[in-house]
């Protein structure tokens, strides 16, 4: 089953946005299948972003996204990555529509809640940078024959 890489970042965390885009997630039918809280290393910031570190913003990004605590996931699904994209919305704020995380939380470009896997490759590479086999795990979801 596809998975993907998403990360509450730090403004998402210090606004307390956590367990709302989980619940998202989670009322969507996907399933999460590893999560931590913790705080980037410069380094990994760098390899994270590293599609971008020739542009402008890039300095700017790397600081952000160390600055404080994120909540790392990986969440798996049929077409998740895709889907996950388009439950987040588009990076500009301005340009989110609203219902997707960055059109009902976002402010700016700079501080838009959430990042997302944009492709099959990004997210193979992301959730190898973020986590280690034994930091993920792989479960059936029952059937809850026994809720009514
Ligand atoms: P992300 O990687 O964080 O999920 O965001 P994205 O795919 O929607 O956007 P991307 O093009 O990958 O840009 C990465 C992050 O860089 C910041 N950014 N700042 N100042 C600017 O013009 C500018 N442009 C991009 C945003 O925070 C964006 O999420
Ligand atoms: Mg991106």
């Amino acid at each position: 089953m596809e998975k993907t890489f998403l990360m509450v970042k730090p403004d998402g965390v210090q606004r307390n946005l956590v367990g709302e885009i989980v619940a998202r997630f989670e009322r969507k039918g996907f399933k999460l299948a590893g999560a931590k809280l913790m705080v980037i290393p410069s380094t990994l910031a760098e390899q994270h972003y590293g599609e971008h570190s020739d542009k402008p913003f890039f300095g700017e990004l790397v600081d952000f996204i160390t600055s404080g605590p994120v909540f790392a996931m990986v969440w798996e699904g049929e077409e998740v990555i895709a889907t996950a994209r388009q439950m987040m919305g588009a990076t500009k704020p301005q340009d989110a529509v609203p219902g997707t995380i960055r059109g009902d939380f976002g402010v700016t470009v700079g501080k838009n809640v959430i990042h997302g896997s944009d492709s099959p490759e990004s997210a193979e590479r992301e959730i190898n940078l973020f986590f280690n086999e034994d930091q993920m795990v792989d479960y059936k979801k029952e059937n809850l024959a026994w809720v009514y």
